[in-house]
């Protein structure tokens, strides 16, 4: 058997800035297998920079190509190639592409739309927005936009030594749900920094510390009346039962790309349920390929939270699915096609191509 991979660079509408950098352009790995008529599809969360964490598109090819995809020429079931998968350490989000293509793949043989096949789904996801860092009018700008279309919860990048965009976004906006994402920014010598985010009313305060850990997360917590949320320090449900336990999250960003794809992702929200906790899906500025899976997931019963996942013209003026989502009144449905749903825009696809090629299994 044969997984084709298309390499895409799709521009963004506007730059992106987080802590960690500035992205122009969405630089995807897609992945693609046909058999028996039957044609599946999914993309890995890396991108061409191994900033958000240590995986990139680079390693993903190599783990997928060198070691994981010959684990899925039977086309098991997701959970069995996880099994299998088990003696690559780490690499998560190159697991879960091909973890994720499975979900498509068995979705599409059960003539399922993946929303249903994955578990007990609303059949619909609740939806926030993650704003980039830019200059204050621009970002105010934004977000009067994002409150008229409907969303339900903003959220906005913050940095060491940025806490002064929290007070102008909230002195514009008092009542809208909000919250920031610091991308692991924070180091143990800024607890007063965080302690000072107090006053400003947030959902919770995502991932101040690095993605490794865990401690200063849970000494956070004993310090402040927000609610700490973890989104790179979660790349697993062993991870998420530890924070649970020693007190380190209330809410979890789930992106089932960087936890290892959907069989783990389910864990994790099953973990944070019976602990009292709150999940969301997060997003990693996915095509419309990635996107289905993130709607699809974050429509589930488990998830209670507003997610990250936009439609995709929030970053695309063209992208490579012919049905991108619609939101109406901060809700998107998931597509009820079997699988994920989406129908590849071919043209589009190749107009964006970079670079492509087979992995035989
Ligand atoms: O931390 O959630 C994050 C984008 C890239 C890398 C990390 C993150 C993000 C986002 C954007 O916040 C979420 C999205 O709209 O896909
Ligand atoms: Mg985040």
């Amino acid at each position: 058997m044969q997984i084709n991979f298309y390499r895409v660079r799709i521009p963004f509408l506007r730059p992106f800035t987080t802590s960690f950098g500035t992205e122009n352009y969405r630089e995807a790995l897609l992945f693609r297998l046909v058999h028996d008529g039957i044609e599946a599809y999914s993309e890995a969360v890396t991108s061409p920079i191994p900033d958000y964490g240590y995986e990139d598109n680079a390693t993903a090819m190599h783990i997928i190509g060198d070691f994981a995809a010959k684990y899925i020429s039977d086309l098991p079931d997701p959970s069995v190639f996880m099994e299998r998968a088990r003696g690559i350490k780490g690499h998560n989000m190159a697991k879960a592409a091909l973890e994720m293509l499975l979900w498509d793949y068995h979705s599409k043989v059960n003539d399922q739309p993946l929303y249903r096949y994955i578990g007990k789904s609303r059949g619909y996801a609740n939806v926030g927005i993650s704003i980039g860092m830019a200059k204050i009018e621009e970002m105010l700008e934004q977000i009067e936009k994002a409150v008229s279309m409907g969303y339900k919860r903003i959220k906005i990048k913050i940095a060491r030594g940025r806490e002064g965009l929290v007070r102008e976004v909230r002195d514009a906006f008092p009542d809208i749900p909000l919250s920031v994402d610091a991308n692991g920014d924070y180091t143990p010598s800024d607890m007063p920094r965080l302690k000072d985010l107090d006053r400003y009313d947030l959902e919770y305060i995502e991932q101040p510390f690095p993605g490794d850990d865990l401690i200063y997360h849970s000494r956070l917590k004993k310090e402040i009346s927000t609610p700490v949320c973890l989104d790179e320090s979660i790349t697993s449900a062993d991870k998420a039962r530890k924070a649970f336990d020693i007190g380190a999250a209330d809410v979890i960003n789930i992106k089932p790309g960087r936890i290892g794809g959907f069989t783990e992702s389910l864990k994790v929200a099953e973990i944070a349920r019976e602990n009292g906790g709150h999940v969301w899906v997060g997003g990693m500025l996915e095509t419309g390929i990635g996107r289905a899976f993130n709607i699809a997931f974050a429509s589930l019963d488990l998830v209670d939270y507003p997610g990250d996942t936009s439609p995709n013209e929030k970053y695309f003026s063209r992208d490579i699915v012919k049905n991108p989502f619609r939101m109406k009144n901060g809700i998107i449905e998931p597509y009820h096609d079997p699988g994920i749903g989406v129908r590849i825009d071919e043209e589009s696809l190749l107009r964006y191509l970079v670079d492509a090629g087979t992995i035989s299994v």
